[in-house]
């Protein structure tokens, strides 16, 4: 078999004459996520940016003869569903699932974000029992999953238990898009739960007339982002980011709604969502002092001697990260590195012990995304300490900028030694997007797998703090390391 140099995502959807939506923007979104779209054309639709005129659904012995085209030579990385006409149609499109062992995201498109109905009834009650028990994500907006329910969804409350209900129905996952709900802090939020697991991703509220196509762009970016190796939460991410870009970027082509742009992966953070696992409160939110400047260079140590030594050398932020102690000599540990801290006049965060470092009054804490779930923010929050995340994919990147951290640190950026990693090294392409991405409005530090050789090409990142732990606690001459990282990092700065 010749190898594969792009990802396949096939649609299998309508067509928008009108160029906005269905198969023309699942084409455009492929292109732009750089995977090679294949279509299964469920009908031909006559529209423009008024109205949906003409549906015209494709015979079945053409909607056969694609599928089986593509079967036998394009096959599938990931499909995703769009508008499947009638019936006759889903039975058809179901029986290929029965045997397709890729990811599948439905869009049930059955009303249009203008409005228009798409489908009947018995339609939606087809989809229920032929396709949503082999659909790993599906992607309603609110009246299609009211549709799905057979019930209203009167507010945000009800989006949680909605999720759960079609979960329940057979669906592995849903993402319950909340663009027709009334906007919370100026924000429009989305549910995505399995059933399990659960969170939300909010969003800026964009004010646009131009909306068409945002369903199918969405399931077509999800699709092309799980085609492109990204886990589904990283995807859900990327996708809603794609999308609000589209929206912020979009331009009225025609007398009616424009469609959403197409317009490459987001680089903006305004376009990025956070990501909460509970649905946010009204009002403000906790938040947390800046660092008073750049990072620089960031050692993480084990030990309030490792601070003592460092801190002497000039070291300005330090990390205390200790593993192996507990009770009274951890308390006192963290005593000694807050004191250091004040002593040197540097940056001293806290890993983990959150209560102790509150409790010390040290400069900040840093937390892991585990961390997250069982820390009181608001606690870190109130006592005015700093908050300094770790992040190493979208999906908490997302988490991270919900909670507007004082610093977020981005790892691994190489391969290490000194921490079991679930996670991939993210590279220096991806530390360069990042800092396009978040640097104008977080400071940023890198970490893992940097030593000195490698200290350069990250600081061409534009990234202007590395965090270090091997590097400078392994080396022959720690003193001297340190003096040349921070030369090194001071004349990035
Ligand atoms: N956190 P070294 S990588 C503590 O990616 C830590 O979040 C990481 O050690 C992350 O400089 C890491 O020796 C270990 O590779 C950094």
């Amino acid at each position: 078999m010749a190898s594969r140099k792009k990802p396949i995502v096939w649609s299998i959807a309508g067509s928008d004459s009108g160029g906005g939506a269905g198969i023309q923007a699942d084409l455009a979104t492929f292109h732009d996520f750089g995977v090679h779209g294949c279509t299964v054309v469920t009908a031909i639709t006559a529209q423009n940016s008024f109205a949906l005129g003409h549906v015209s659904v494709t015979p079945r012995r053409t909607l056969a003869a694609q599928i089986n085209a593509l079967d036998s030579d394009l096959q599938a990385d990931v499909i995703k569903l769009g508008m499947l006409a009638d019936d006759g149609v889903v039975t058809m499109v179901a029986k290929y699932l029965a045997s397709y062992i890729g990811f599948v995201v439905c869009d049930p498109v059955m009303v249009s974000s203008s409005g228009g109905e798409l489908s009947s009834t018995s339609l939606s009650e087809c989809l229920i029992e032929k396709l949503l028990p082999r659909c790993d994500l599906l992607t309603p907006n609110l009246g299609e999953a009211e549709a799905i329910l057979n019930r209203e969804i009167a507010g945000l409350e009800e989006v949680e238990r909605a999720a759960a209900d079609i979960v329940a129905l057979g669906a592995r996952s849903v993402l319950i898009k909340g663009g027709h709900l009334s906007a919370r802090n100026n924000e429009r939020h989305d549910y995505w739960s399995d059933g399990v697991d659960g969170f939300w991703l909010s969003g800026a509220n964009v004010d646009t007339f131009n909306t068409h196509g945002t369903g199918c762009s969405l399931s077509s970016a999800i699709a092309a982002g799980l085609a492109r190796g990204y886990a589904l939460p990283d995807a859900l991410v990327i996708a809603k980011a794609y999308v609000s870009q589209g929206l912020r970027m979009g331009v009225q082509l025609g007398g009616g709604p424009g469609p959403v742009a197409h317009v490459g992966w987001p680089q903006q953070l305004i376009d990025f969502p956070s990501l909460r696992r509970r649905l946010p409160a009204d009002g403000p939110r906790p938040s947390f002092p800046s660092c008073d400047g750049e990072l620089g260079l960031y050692p993480v140590v084990d030990s309030a001697d490792w601070i003592e030594r460092l801190l002497a050398c000039g070291v300005k932020t330090i990390q205390l990260r200790v593993k192996d102690l507990e009770g009274e000599s951890l308390r006192l540990e963290i005593a000694r590195a807050v004191a250091l801290g004040r002593k040197f006049a540097a940056r001293v965060f806290i890993n983990d012990y959150w209560q102790l470092a509150i409790a010390e009054g040290a400069y900040g804490v840093h937390l892991g995304q585990e961390d997250l779930d069982i820390a009181d923010i608001a606690a870190i929050s109130t006592a005015g300490l700093r908050l300094g995340v770790s992040t190493h994919t979208y999906y908490e990147v997302a988490r991270a900028h919900g909670l507007r951290p004082s610093y977020i640190a981005i790892g691994p950026v190489y391969p290490t030694t000194s921490k079991q990693m679930a996670y991939n090294p993210q590279g220096l392409m991806q530390l360069r997007r990042w800092v396009g991405i978040l640097g104008a409005d977080y400071t940023l530090t890198a970490i893992g797998g940097i030593d000195i050789k490698r200290a350069r090409a990250v600081l061409q990142t534009g990234v202007k703090s590395i965090a270090m732990i091997s590097a400078i606690t392994q080396a022959e001459n720690p003193e001297a390391a340190v003096a040349a990282l921070m030369t090194m990092i001071e004349a990035a700065q």
